[in-house]
């Protein structure tokens, strides 16, 4: 166990659908900290550096495209095991096969429209808290 601090994103779907405050309000709930949050539309050229794994796949400019089509909720977790807590939270990259009790388990019925993002390892979190609260001394 170790207190970890995670990227977590309420996406375009969530936030137009109006689910932030429930989505928050789990993330209060399981009692992580939240000490970075931003609302924001991304911009093309970070949402493909967001999204740069994933370059030369057929659902690149799809995704790139619908994380940039409105805004979104960015924020920074904090807590123990917050990285693979808040992935567990979250479920299934596909809403088909995550599990009930989820938030894609609960709230989607499609990939492409999953509502939220967290990241998948202490380097990406690291990259991602970065990418978007990069701005120095936000979150202290
Ligand atoms: P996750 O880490 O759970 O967000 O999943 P990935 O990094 O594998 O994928 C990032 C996003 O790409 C997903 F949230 C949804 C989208 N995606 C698709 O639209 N189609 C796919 O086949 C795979 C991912």
């Amino acid at each position: 166990m170790a207190t970890e601090r995670t990227f977590a994103m309420i996406k375009p779907d969530g936030v137009q659908r109006g689910l932030v405050g429930h989505v928050v309000a789990r993330i209060e709930a399981k009692g992580y900290r939240i000490v970075g949050m931003r609302l924001l539309q991304i911009p093309l050229e970070m949402a493909e550096r967001h999204y740069g794994e994933h370059r030369g796949k057929p659902f690149f400019e799809p995704l790139v495209a619908f994380i940039t089509s409105g805004p979104v909720v960015a924020m920074v977790l904090e807590g123990e095991d917050a990285i693979k807590g808040w992935r567990a939270m979250m479920g299934a990259t596909d809403p088909a096969n995550a599990a009930a009790g989820t938030i894609r388990g609960d709230l989607a019925t499609v990939i492409d429209h999953n509502v939220v993002h967290g990241s998948d390892a202490p380097a990406t979190a690291e990259r991602e808290i970065a990418l978007f609260f990069g701005d120095g001394g936000l979150l202290d």
